[in-house]
């Protein structure tokens, strides 16, 4: 069945952003999940951060709200426990989620809410043009650090890991079906789901070379409830693992409450 999740809002991201890959990798899963019975169109809702990664509620014909900097993890909480029947889908930036709203993010994934948050990590504040991020790395020149960021990035998956969080894995805009069945077993997922999505920002952050020759997929098949192990996996630097680390099945805080 066609599921017509367009919508006629203009789309003002930069030609050739990334973030085309991810609203095509999130509307094809949508589809998907939606086609095998596995959600309900009406039951999803959309949350946003502010960036241009917040522009993805525009852009997909399902219940949205935008929220403030920093705080969709907490609207969306919100949402969730105010219908639980609800899908919750955040998406956030490296700037929303891991500046200003980090806080928020810890005590969500310790708390295993039901929340499915994707993350568009493009290392850098991209609509207010190029700001260094927590996840911005060493070295980086942008606004805010002409002469280069003095500062290490911090490890988004592994703060996850330590924060209690059910379910983290990490995908990368270049391969936009691999992003898809990740995004899929992300919303799938009971509880608090982290997907870190590795993107170049085109026009403040180009990192395309970069991560072209870093990223390799880890073998599917291997076990995914050794916390341990997941912790040492996504420290991987030499090359960058993408793939689900960990998966397990715990209490949702909705159930609990
Ligand atoms: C409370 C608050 N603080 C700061 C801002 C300014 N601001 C708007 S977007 C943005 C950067 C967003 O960066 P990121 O979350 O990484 O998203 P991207 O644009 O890179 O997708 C900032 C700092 C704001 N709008 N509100
Ligand atoms: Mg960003």
């Amino acid at each position: 069945m066609t599921v017509d999740l367009n919508t006629k809002a203009k789309n003002t991201w930069c030609p050739g952003c990334t973030n085309f890959m991810i609203l095509t990798a999130f509307k094809n899963a949508l589809t998907e999940l939606i086609n095998e019975g596995k959600i309900k169109k009406d039951k999803v809702v959309v949350g946003a951060g502010i960036g241009c990664h917040g522009k993805i509620a525009d852009y997909v014909n399902v219940n949205s709200i935008i929220s403030l900097h920093g705080r969709v993890v907490p609207t969306m909480t919100g949402v969730k426990l105010g219908n639980p029947d609800l899908t919750a889908i955040a998406f956030s930036g490296d700037g929303d989620s891991y500046a200003e709203g980090m806080e928020h993010l810890v005590h969500a994934s310790k708390r295993n809410s039901d929340i499915k948050l994707f993350v568009h990590n493009n290392q850098v504040f991209g609509l207010t043009t190029g700001q260094v991020t927590p996840t911005s790395k060493k070295g980086y020149k942008g606004k805010s650090t002409p002469g280069g960021s003095i500062e290490e990035p911090i490890n988004p998956s592994l703060v996850m890991l330590s924060s209690g969080a059910t379910f983290v894995a990490r995908a990368y805009t270049g391969d936009m079906v691999f992003l898809m069945q990740v995004m899929k077993k992300a919303i799938l997922h009971k509880g608090f789901a982290h997907l870190e999505i590795i993107q170049p920002c085109i026009s403040f952050a180009d990192t395309r070379d970069y991560f072209k020759e870093k990223v390799y997929q880890i073998d599917s098949n291997l076990p995914k409830n050794d916390l341990k192990w997941a912790m040492e996996k996504v420290q991987e630097m030499e090359k960058i693992p993408l793939g689900i680390f960990y998966e397990v099945d715990k209490p949702t805080f909705e159930e609990q409450l």
